[in-house]
C-alpha cells in the first residue's frame, strides 16, 4: 500500500490548480449570480486535452487512470464546484458510458467529438422517477420501417442540459417483451443529440447552488433517433444507467471532497488573520478545535474518494470487483464533509462568511447539492446495506 501521488498525478493537480486559479475564480462569482454555465472557460480547458481523460487513444483521447480523474475534479471544486460539475458529467456520466457500452461505430462518431470541444450529458431522471429511477415514464417505439425509435416524454434534473451537444438519455422500449413485466423492463439507453428532429431544451432550473451548472428539462416529442444509436440493445439500458452512477459518483465524491478543502483553506487563512481579543482567532481554542475537526474530515474524505477511485480503476483493469459499494461510501461520506465543513467556514468567518465577499459562502450553497444528485445521500445507504447484506 501506498499513498504517494505519482509523479503524473502531482502533476496534473498542479496544472489544475493554475487553471482554476487563473481562469475559473475571476469569474466564478459573476458566473454564480448570473446562473452563465462556463463555456468560455470550457473552451480555454480543452486545451489541456483533460476533458478526454476517459477516452482511449484510438478514439482522440489522451487517457488518464482513476485517481487522476478524481485529482482533477477535486482541484476544480475547490474553486469553482459548477466547472467541476460540468467537467464530471461530461467525462464520466456520457463519455465513460459510450466507452464502456459503445459499439465500434458509436465511439468513432462520438468519441472524437467529446474529446475535442463537443460537451456530453447524461438524462435519467424525470419528474416522478428520481430516486426511482425504475419508474421513468419517457417511451421509445419503433418507427414503422425499423430505422429509427420515437422518444417521447419529459427528462429532469439533466446536468449541462442547455450546454451539452450529445446525451445519454433513457427511456422505455414499449414494445419489449420485459416492458410492464419488469419494474425497469423495456429500459433502454440512447445517444441522442442536441440536434435531433423533436428534441427540445425546456425549461432551466434556477438553483441554491452550483449556479454557473445549467439545470434543465429536456422535451422529446417523437424524437427521432437512429437505432444505430441504442446502447448495447433494447432493454438493457438500466443496468448501464447504474452502472455510470457508480462510475460518476466517485466524481461527485470528488467534487464535495474539493468544496470541503476549498472552505477549509478559506476559514484557516481567515482565522491566522482576523484578530479578535488581541489575538488571531486561530489562537483561540474553540476555533482551533474547528480547524483540526475539519482538517480531519477532509483527510478522511480524500482517502475515501481515493480509495473509490483506485478500486474503480483495479475494476476496470485488473479484474476487481464491482465498485458500487465503495462509490457510494465515498459520495455519502464526502457529500457529508462538504455540508459539515462549509458550516463551519461560514460560521468561522462569522458575518463575512455570509457575504459574497468570500467564497465560503458559495462553497455553503454548492455543498447542498452532492447530498442530493447522482443518488440522495438516502440511496448511497441503501445501496451499502445492499452489498454489505451480501457479506453475511
Ligand atoms: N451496475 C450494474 N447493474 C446494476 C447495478 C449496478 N451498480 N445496480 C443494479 N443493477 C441492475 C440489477 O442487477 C438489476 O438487473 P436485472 O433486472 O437484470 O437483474 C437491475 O439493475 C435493477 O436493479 P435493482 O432491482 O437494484 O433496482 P431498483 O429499482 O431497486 O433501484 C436504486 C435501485 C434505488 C439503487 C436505483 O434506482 C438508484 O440508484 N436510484 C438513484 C438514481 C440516481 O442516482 N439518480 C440521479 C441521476 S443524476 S440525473
Amino acid at each position: 500500500m501506498q499513498f504517494q501521488e505519482t509523479e503524473e498525478q502531482s502533476m496534473i493537480r498542479e496544472m489544475v490548480r493554475d487553471f482554476a486559479e487563473e481562469v475559473l475564480a475571476p469569474t466564478c462569482l459573476a458566473r454564480d449570480k448570473a446562473q452563465q454555465p462556463p463555456i468560455e472557460e470550457w473552451a480555454q480547458f480543452v486545451e489541456y486535452g483533460l476533458q478526454s481523460c476517459t477516452i482511449p487513444e484510438d478514439f482522440g483521447g489522451v487517457p488518464l487512470d482513476d485517481i487522476s480523474e478524481a485529482i482533477i475534479v477535486e482541484e476544480l471544486a475547490r474553486v469553482d464546484p459548477s466547472f467541476a460539475v460540468f467537467f464530471c458529467v461530461h467525462v464520466g456520466l456520457c463519455a465513460k458510458t459510450i466507452v464502456i457500452h459503445g459499439t465500434d461505430e458509436q465511439k468513432s462518431k462520438y468519441l472524437p467529438m467529446l474529446a475535442t470541444d463537443k460537451v456530453g450529458a447524461y438524462s435519467l431522471s424525470e419528474a416522478g422517477a428520481g430516486t426511482d429511477a425504475a419508474a421513468m415514464s419517457c417511451k421509445a417505439k419503433l418507427s414503422d420501417d425499423g430505422t429509427h425509435y420515437l422518444l417521447t416524454g419529459e427528462k429532469m434534473w439533466v446536468t449541462n442540459g442547455v450546454s451539452a451537444d450529445v446525451y445519454v438519455l433513457f427511456a422505455k422500449d414499449v414494445d419489449h417483451p420485459d416492458y410492464g413485466v419488469k419494474k425497469h423492463g423495456g429500459t433502454t439507453a440512447f445517444i441522442v443529440e442536441q440536434s435531433f428532429e423533436g428534441f427540445t431544451v425546456g425549461k432551466k432550473e434556477d438553483k441554491l447552488g452550483i449556479r454557473s451548472s445549467d439545470t434543465c428539462t429536456l422535451v422529446l416529442e417523437n424524437c427521432k433517433v437512429p437505432v444505430e444509436n441504442v446502447l448495447k440493445s433494447p432493454g438493457k439500458g438500466f443496468p448501464i444507467a447504474m452502472n455510470a452512477l457508480d462510475n460518476s459518483r466517485i466524481g461527485i465524491a470528488a467534487q464535495g471532497l474539493g468544496i470541503a478543502q476549498g472552505a477549509y483553506e478559506s476559514a484557516l487563512k481567515y482565522a491566522h488573520e482576523r484578530e479578535a481579543f488581541g489575538v488571531p482567532i486561530a489562537r483561540h481554542q474553540m476555533i482551533t478545535a474547528y480547524l483540526a475537526d475539519m482538517a480531519t474530515q477532509v483527510e478522511a474524505a480524500r482517502l475515501m474518494v481515493y480509495k473509490a477511485a483506485w478500486t474503480k480503476e483495479q475494476h476496470y483493469h485488473h479484474g476487481g470487483h464491482r465498485h458500487s459499494k465503495e462509490a457510494s461510501m465515498a459520495k455519502l461520506f464526502a457529500g457529508d464533509t462538504a455540508m459539515w465543513v462549509a458550516e463551519r467556514a461560514v460560521q468561522i468567518l462569522g458575518g463575512y462568511g455570509y457575504t459574497t465577499d468570500f467564497p465560503v459562502e458559495r462553497f455553503f450553497r454548492d455543498a447542498k447539492i452532492t447530498q442530493i444528485y447522482e443518488g440522495t445521500q438516502e440511496v448511497q445507504k441503501l445501496v451499502i446495506a445492499r452489498a454489505i447484506s451480501k457479506d453475511v
